[in-house]
């Protein structure tokens, strides 16, 4: 649809962008923190492990300030669960809660809104020795911990996610290295989807204590959410589309709005052999938990065709969530779009069809919790980053939210990915997100000095004109 006059982004957005513990704050063991399953996993070859990641823990004032000066109306950040419950359950870290608590008035001393994420691929080591999610009891255990973040942070934290990207937990959960195989698994992915299963339950509940404890805060899930398109108007593609989307999208968000599980990814778990156990009692949960907002992490899209049942399943091509799932649906390149350097494709107007789809979907207030471009950055001999690669995918995406914005979805708010470099999820800190740039590399820690990109001035200017000053 064009428009000859577009709306302007609303005066309360929330301008920020978006990082995750393991990946920024290091201090892994510090401060009677207990290790996460990221810090016992086995690290991808060539990439750093996550001890000191850009030592966030002992900079976040300096990192505060500089995302003050591009004028954040927000940050987006998890809480590590094992700095506030080392074991996991149980006894409670003073240390761990004296740093969120300087983090988050660090952010309100700057009218910073926290956004906090409260699990962000860091099981609590300690759990996975106890079975991980496969657990039933995983789910009391997420509530636990929920619980003593509520009565610690509500009285400063308004809004709150619950899982990131639980969908690709599920879908590719040993390239995040979490995955938790049970010994005598026979079945992976029935376990993989009983696994999902307790997170989604894990996930109402949480939602359910969040409304009882705060009432004025909000709380939503952040799955990652991206339009599969047909690779035809073959009418064979057009069903594997809507396969593929109820597998990877719409499962996630009709559980957590709704409290059911969709019917076309419950018939794949049946073909499968793959339906979780679900209790009366866990269904009364899902039910019962409803999210204020829905946040959604985007990068790309996806493009499937039929499949005849005959291609290997798993991944297919360069990006990690393009799968195939034989007699399901099998992804295949989109010959519209253009790669990035680690051949990631991009497509803004993906962006605008996503919003547009997932809003008609659930009419609730939608937030980009993360969108961005990894990249190569060059650090000058005169202390300059030129990233115009990456203000370019910022400004196409921006110009989409404000195409969506006047087609009438309600928009939240854009917390790209990400503030600050940090170490990616399996290609280490070479792959760089931020504004900020950080002084090291995979193997030598150099000097950690902060530099600002030419992104963090241009940023700014978008920040300071609510959205309409999109140039150079
Ligand atoms: C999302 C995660 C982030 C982040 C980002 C970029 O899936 O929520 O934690 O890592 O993707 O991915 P990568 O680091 O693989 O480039």
């Amino acid at each position: 649809m064009q428009h000859k006059t577009l709306k302007p982004f609303p005066d309360d957005f929330f301008w920020g962008a978006s990082t995750s513990a393991y990946q920024v704050e290091g201090a892994a063991l510090e401060d009677g923190k207990g290790p996460s399953c990221q810090d016992v996993k086995e690290i991808p070859e060539g990439t750093s492990d996550l001890s000191v990641s850009v030592d966030h823990y002992h900079h976040y004032k300096e990192d505060i300030a500089l995302m003050a000066e591009m004028g954040f109306k927000s940050y987006r950040f998890s809480i590590s669960w094992t700095r506030i419950l080392p074991n996991g359950t149980g006894e409670v870290n003073p240390k761990g809660i004296e740093f969120y608590n300087n983090l988050i008035d660090e952010c309100l001393k700057y009218d910073i809104e926290p956004i906090v994420t409260m699990f962000h691929f860091d099981m609590p080591a300690a759990l996975d020795e106890r079975g991980s999610w496969s657990k039933h009891e995983s789910i009391d255990w997420f509530a636990e911990f929920a619980t003593v973040l509520f009565e610690n942070f509500g009285d400063r934290v308004k809004y709150w996610l619950t899982i990131n990207e639980q969908n690709m937990l599920t879908l590719v959960g040993p390239v995040i290295g979490t995955l938790h195989v049970p010994e005598g698994t026979t079945n992976l992915t029935k376990e993989i989807y009983q696994q999902n299963h307790h997170q989604l339950v894990a996930q109402a509940k949480a939602m359910q204590i969040c409304h009882e404890m705060l009432p004025e805060a909000k709380i939503g899930p952040a799955p990652n959410i991206s339009l599969v398109y047909a690779a035809s108007s073959k009418p064979e593609d057009v069903l594997a589309s809507q396969n593929f989307n109820a597998i990877r999208n719409w499962l996630y968000l009709d559980a957590a709005v709704y409290g059911v599980y969709n019917n076309l990814a419950w018939a794949y778990l049946e073909e499968q052999d793959a339906v979780p156990t679900v209790t009366e009692e866990d269904l009364a949960i899902m039910k019962a938990g409803k999210p204020d907002f829905i946040g959604f992490n985007y990068y790309n899209t996806a493009t499937v065709e039929a499949s005849d049942g005959s291609e290997a399943a798993g991944a297919n091509g360069d990006q990690q969530s393009h799968l195939t799932f034989p007699g399901v649906a099998k992804s295949v390149d989109n010959p519209n779009l253009v790669k990035t350097e680690f051949g990631w494709e991009i497509d803004p107007i993906g962006f605008r069809g996503t919003v547009r789809e997932m809003y008609s979907r659930y009419r609730l207030p939608l937030l980009v919790t993360e969108n961005g471009l990894g990249a190569y950055d060059t650090l000058t001999e005169d202390g300059k980053i030129h990233d115009p690669y990456r203000i370019e995918y910022l400004r196409r995406h921006i110009e989409q939210i404000q195409l969506a914005i006047t087609d009438g979805v309600d928009m939240m708010g854009y917390n790209p990915w990400s503030a600050i470099d940090l170490i990616s999820t399996h290609e280490g800190i070479k792959k760089r997100y931020g504004f900020i740039y950080v002084d090291r590399d995979d193997f030598d820690l150099k000097t950690l000095k902060r530099y600002r990109k030419d992104s963090f001035f241009w940023y700014k200017k978008v920040i300071e004109s609510n959205g309409q000053d999109l140039t150079d």
